[in-house]
């Protein structure tokens, strides 16, 4: 690992490089510092408290059909909507700098998520190829996430698990754990040796990074502490794919947080939806000139 600057950048070394290409995950000790994840520890417990994202389908128990009064693996999908200084990390910084190292000069950042595994109940993360999870027919990427414990991660309490080279092959057919399409998370089905895992114990603050097409598991909970995960994915540049028409298990799904997304989208009849689509066009083009204007300042 490389540290540079006033502002310090960490990025990987070419030892490094070779390493995530040859086994398709990595582990850091280190991707930002402790000050910065006992903030986002303080952010966390209060998103998942205030159920941040709930009515709109963001936060959802990824292994559950959100009827339990307890969900054993609740996730929010980008949830810098909900705290908005989640945008401004260390982390995220360093987490750009090492995925466009990974996957060239115009990777972008593609979505976030955060991860709670409560003491004691918190389930397991089925394994899973995240490219699995693609559901956008007629294009192609590569994809890699970047995975912050914001406490230490152990065996005990979850820590990701990892079948390396499985990068290489292919995405392998997935089900809906126990056949239910209720359940958001996916598991794979198709054939690989659990056994061959290799667990990655991190401390609080440092990270694994997997390709999407890794095969990944995490263990449940059995600590007396939450144990909570902060992943931010990148992509590379988007390209057409005719071939790619999505998979099968994602056209099934239909969960209560795809219902209440859908709810969301329609609050207040054909008004609600067109101010809306209003104002999201004006921010967008306020963007726009706010770019614009801050090339021609800097040229
Ligand atoms: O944090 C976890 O339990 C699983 C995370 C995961 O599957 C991922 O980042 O792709």
């Amino acid at each position: 690992m490389q540290t540079r600057g006033m502002n310090p950048v960490t990025t990987l070394t070419p030892e490094q490089i070779a390493q995530f290409r040859a086994d398709g995950f990595l582990a850091l000790p280190s991707i930002t510092t402790p000050a910065e994840v006992a903030q986002l520890r303080g952010i966390f417990d209060r998103l998942f408290a205030e159920g941040a994202g709930w009515k709109k389908g963001a936060q959802f128990d990824l292994a559950g059909t959100d009827e339990n009064q307890r969900p054993a693996l609740p996730q929010i999908l980008n949830p810098a909507e909900f705290a908005p200084e989640l945008r401004a990390t260390q982390f995220r910084q360093n987490a750009l700098a090492i995925a466009r190292q990974l996957l060239g000069a115009d990777a972008e950042p593609w979505f976030e998520h955060a991860i709670l595994k409560p003491p004691r109940y918190g389930a397991a993360t089925p394994w899973h190829q995240d490219e699995a999870h693609r559901d956008d027919p007629g294009v192609t990427y590569e994809q890699l996430s970047v995975w912050l414990p914001l406490q230490e991660a152990t065996e005990a309490n979850g820590c990701m698990r990892f079948i390396a080279r499985s990068h290489l092959g292919p995405v392998l057919p997935h089900h809906s754990p126990g056949d239910d399409p209720r359940v958001t998370a996916l598991e794979c089905v198709g054939s690989f040796a659990p056994a061959d895992a290799i667990p990655c114990p991190l401390p609080a603050g440092g990270a694994t990074i997997h390709h999407c097409r890794t095969l990944h598991a995490a263990g449940p909970n059995g600590s007396d502490l939450p144990r909570r995960a902060y992943i931010l994915a990148f992509r590379s540049a988007v390209r057409p794919d005719a071939a790619f028409r999505g998979y099968p298990w994602n056209g099934e799904k239909h969960t209560a947080a795809q219902a209440r997304h859908a709810a969301w989208q329609n609050r207040g009849g054909p008004l609600g939806r067109a101010s809306r689509a209003a104002l999201s066009a004006a921010a967008g083009l306020l963007a726009r000139v706010r770019g614009k204007a801050a090339r021609l300042l800097r040229k």
